[in-house]
């Protein structure tokens, strides 16, 4: 039988599999750290890292031996008994960021969901609010996920459009506004500010210094919980362990995901201090595969490739020089470059008709993957496993692609 094309395994999605996505006509059949092969054999770097699940490179070998060792012996157990694994990854967890306690989930917006879940039941055990009156403070652009309560948090009609009724309870603000907060968090019924240090989605939206930093100064001032979505900021990738370090600022909630596997599995965390996390009772909350011994296992690995391999220290280094040399581009396409460490996005000027997904096709063609985020916004987020020489070749070919639509 002759070998598919990529026209044969696009076709196959295409028939058969729902339309929720418009993927770059790109097929993938290997990763290895921060590369991808197509099924025509061609190399590409990869510069969206499954949007900052693959922090440590596809592949990384420490982590998927920790995921075939555990394979071959138990796989899942669910919550109804105990497990030799969970306990040691949740002491690991706990201690390597600095929390009492950890609730293990999977997908991102299940590590979100926990995160208002547990916010309201503090709300009403502890804060003291009436029962069914908590509200959580959330930004405008956010994106914390498509869950339907996820979903009635944002303001982006892509993301909530057609999907109501929604849930209650949430006050949007603008991000990066002080004042806003301010006036929000007036409301004694207010129980949490959920909010992403960077807004990946929105098109990687650094706030202004020393606004998480404040945030969360008038937050503790008036009992009200500061949740941080670290689900794509967090792991390294804005070159520190957490995006909240470069302000010194403590999550009460801290909420992980994505990169917590180092792309070999949906896990997603949420960790907190015991005055918190206990709210919930057992039989409260659960998922049949949160915490489960191949997650448990895969984890700890995924964390120690961070600090084996220094990845934050490497990720402020490159981001930089990414910054840097992408800002010397002379070219009417290039607006801006924004970011920190290596979460960075680049703002197109629509130029000749063409906009960001015409730049990110050409980038396919010489080598490099990257998506565009809203219409105009390309985001560049390479795994951190990546070395110097390897960052300013693929700036050689942004560079190159940029220029050869003047
Ligand atoms: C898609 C976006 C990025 C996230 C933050 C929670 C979640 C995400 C800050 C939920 C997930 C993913 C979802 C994926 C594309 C991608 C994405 F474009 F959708 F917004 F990264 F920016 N908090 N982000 O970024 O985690 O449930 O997906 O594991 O839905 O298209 P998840």
């Amino acid at each position: 039988m002759a070998k598919m094309t990529t026209q044969d395994y696009i076709a196959l999605e295409d028939k058969y599999g729902a339309h929720n996505y418009h993927p770059l006509p790109v097929v993938l059949e290997k990763g290895e750290g921060p590369f991808v092969w197509d099924v025509e054999g061609k190399k590409y770097f990869d510069f969206l890292s499954a949007y900052s699940a693959v922090n440590q490179g596809h592949c990384h070998p420490k982590i998927i031996k920790a995921l075939k060792d555990q394979a071959e012996k138990l796989t899942l157990t669910s919550r109804a008994f105990y497990s030799n694994t969970l306990g040691e990854y949740e002491k690991f967890v706990t201690s390597y960021f600095g929390y009492d306690k950890v609730l293990p989930m999977n997908s991102g917006a299940e590590g979100d969901e926990t995160a208002l879940k547990l916010c309201r039941k503090w709300a009403y055990k502890v804060k003291g609010i009436k029962d069914g009156q908590a509200k959580i403070i959330v930004c405008d652009g956010n994106f914390h996920g498509r869950t339907i309560t996820i979903v009635s948090m944002s303001t982006d009609p892509d993301s909530y459009g057609g999907f109501g009724p929604f849930t209650p309870g949430f006050i949007k603000i603008q991000y990066n506004n002080l004042n806003e907060l301010a006036k929000a968090l007036e409301d004694p019924d207010v129980a949490g500010f959920l909010v992403e240090p960077i807004q990946g989605e929105a098109g990687v939206y650094v706030p202004d210094a020393g606004y998480l930093k404040k945030a969360y100064e008038m937050c503790k001032a008036k009992n009200v919980l500061f949740i941080a979505d670290e689900v794509q900021t967090g792991l390294c990738r804005t070159g520190k362990k957490l995006c909240c370090d470069h302000e010194g600022v403590r999550p009460d909630i801290l909420i992980l995901g994505k990169a917590l596997s180092g792309g070999v599995m949906p896990i997603s965390a949420v960790l907190a201090d015991d005055e918190i996390m206990l709210t919930i009772k057992p039989g409260e909350h659960g998922s049949t595969f949160g915490g489960n011994p191949l997650a448990c296992k895969v984890a700890i690995a995924a964390l120690q490739v961070l600090e084996e391999e220094k990845l934050a220290e490497n990720a402020e280094r490159l981001g930089k020089i990414f910054r840097d040399e992408i800002s010397k581009i002379q070219s009417p396409l290039i607006e801006i470059v924004r970011g920190k460490g290596l979460l960075n996005a680049v703002v197109i000027k629509p130029h000749k008709g063409k906009e960001a997904w015409d730049v990110c096709v050409a980038l396919k063609e010489n080598g490099l993957l990257a998506k565009p985020t809203h219409q105009h916004i390309i985001r560049f987020a390479p795994p951190l496993v990546i070395n110097e020489a390897q960052i300013r070749e693929a700036i050689d070919i942004i560079g190159k692609t940029i220029k050869s639509f003047e």
